[in-house]
């Protein structure tokens, strides 16, 4: 509609006057992620977006996705400015795992490396040995376990059963969860899949056990994009924030996606498999952002910095 319009043309010309780029993540919302695609921002995983805004010329990095994601950004670019269009736009997994709390966890067990997801804020990773996000995690957690390290593992449990099952390392785990993920349930998943027999299913590992049990494909956001592509199946079964429709159905025109069911609500739902903290993301936040950037830019304590970007290079070196 026109005040939507509006909205984008503000953003555009906002956009190219204060040298800004708008990265956003796959869970925002379809016309957040297409209005960053037609700035010449990009559509990504957390990580991947960190790196784009980091190799882009643009002097501020306009991050739409939760809190982690414009801490990230900037610990690998803290000479650049970020905004996020609401700084209270967290995630269950970073609120779940205080730095106190988490820390007094991993004194209790001196011997072990500490593995933590990327969905932690910067005192959390820089308490961690190791960062991972769930696209490195299997081969970094093997890595170690090949090493003959045993393992603290957090926030996700969900995602720390799976690599526990997968590569039968010794992990003793933190009890986070995503509230997103968690509510997918298994009977009406099996009822979905018994529909549409032919679907291919795709789940993300923050899923409960027993929905990953149930995929084809298990993966990061980017590898469930992958594998959407690559699978000969023309339907898919997806179980992960519904805002990952929009990169499925744009590379894969012609074939179709189901939400997996939630919550008893049904495939005909619309606000489930949607992270309240991404749909923050909104247009009037998103211009906010760049008109009024007070209390909406990031900041990280530079002691901590350096201790969280110890430990994520280790893993982009181990990626690399
Ligand atoms: O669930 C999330 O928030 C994910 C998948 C984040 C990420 O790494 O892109
Ligand atoms: Fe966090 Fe889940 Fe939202 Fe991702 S979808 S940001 S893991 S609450």
């Amino acid at each position: 509609d026109t005040e939507k319009a509006a909205y984008k043309a503000r953003i555009k010309a906002l956009l190219i006057e204060k040298n800004a780029v708008l990265v956003a993540h796959y869970y925002t919302d379809p016309e957040i992620q297409a209005l960053a695609e037609e700035t010449g921002g990009c559509v990504a995983d957390s990580l991947e977006m960190a790196r784009f805004g980091s190799k882009h010329p643009a002097t501020t990095i306009v991050v739409a996705g939760v809190r982690f994601m414009g801490e990230t950004a900037k610990i690998l670019t803290p000479e650049k400015t970020v905004v996020m269009p609401t700084l209270a736009a967290t995630c269950s997994l970073d609120v779940g795992c205080p730095i106190e709390e988490f820390s007094a966890f991993c004194d209790q067990y001196p011997d072990r490396k500490v593995v933590v997801y990327a969905n932690t804020s910067t005192a959390v990773k820089a308490r961690a040995d190791w960062i991972v996000t769930s696209s490195c995690a299997l081969e970094i957690v093997e890595h170690l376990d090949e090493m003959g390290e045993k393992i603290i593992w957090g926030p996700d449990k969900h995602l720390g059963a799976y690599i526990q099952k997968n590569t039968g390392a010794d992990m003793i785990m933190w009890n986070g969860a995503c509230i997103v993920h968690d509510e997918f349930k298994t009977k009406a998943l099996k009822d979905m899949k018994a529909l549409h027999p032919e679907a291919g299913v795709l789940v993300h590992p923050e899923s409960p056990q027993e929905i990953v049990d149930l995929a084809d494909a298990v993966g990061s956001t980017s590898q469930l994009i992958k594998a959407a592509q690559n699978m000969p199946n023309q339907k898919f079964i997806v179980a992960t924030d519904r805002g990952i429709f929009y990169k499925m159905q744009q590379l894969c025109p012609d074939k179709e996606f189901f939400a997996a069911p939630t919550a008893g609500e049904g495939a005909t739902c619309k606000t489930c498999a949607h992270c309240p903290w991404m749909a923050m993301n909104g247009l009037k936040a998103i211009e906010e952002a760049l008109t009024q950037p007070q209390g909406r830019e990031v900041f990280v304590d530079m002691q901590l910095r350096e201790g969280a970007l110890r430990s994520l290079n280790r893993m982009l070196d181990f990626a690399a």
